[in-house]
């Protein structure tokens, strides 16, 4: 009896550090597969062409925004600090204008959407913000800075693609 109790006891302890063990596993797995906050991976197609962190978008010609977001918590009155989408884009590869059509934006929670490379070429429209009345933007993730993309043409905020991490080109 005495020896059917320690295995008993033993085999629910293993059980219980397996399970654990997993899922400890798969939380690491999981936190690999996210793209780091505060740079910006720039695939085309399933190819990884570029990439470039806050720090440099910060040394691209930055403008000030005061803008006032129409979303779902009701308005919200800000006052960015952005450099043009085109600015960096230039500054990976001039030709990246020339080549694509079509930029998909990543947030780090895989929320996707996208604009033109026309709409990019206008002046004044699609903006990569990295902070909000002098202030860094906050990550979803972790303790770092973070960027969004807003659009000085919508009205709405539903394009703007928070905690961005990738571009995609198309
Ligand atoms: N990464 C990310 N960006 C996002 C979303 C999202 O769910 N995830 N929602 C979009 C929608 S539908 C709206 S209305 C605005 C909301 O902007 P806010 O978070 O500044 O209120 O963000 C847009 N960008
Ligand atoms: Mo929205």
């Amino acid at each position: 009896m005495q020896v059917g109790k320690i295995s008993s006891k033993f085999l629910v302890s293993a059980i219980v550090i397996l399970v654990v063990i997993t899922g400890i596993l798969g939380y690491l797995n999981y936190q690999e597969d996210k793209l780091p906050e505060g740079q910006i991976r720039v695939k085309a197609g399933n190819k990884v062409i570029g990439a470039i962190t806050l720090d440099e978008i910060k040394k691209l010609p930055a403008v000030n925004k005061k803008l006032v977001i129409d979303s779902t918590t009701g308005l919200s009155k800000h006052k960015f600090t952005c450099t043009p989408l085109l600015e960096v884009f230039n500054h990976i590869d001039p030709q990246i204008i020339k080549q694509y059509k079509r930029v998909l934006t990543r947030g780090v929670d895989n929320y996707v959407s996208g604009v033109d490379m026309a709409e990019v070429l206008e002046k004044n429209n699609v903006l990569l913000v990295y902070a909000d009345n002098g202030e860094p933007l906050k990550s979803k993730t972790g303790p770092q800075d973070t960027m969004r993309i807003v659009i000085l043409n919508d009205p709405f905020g539903q394009r703007f693609t928070n905690y961005l991490v990738e571009i995609e080109l198309e």
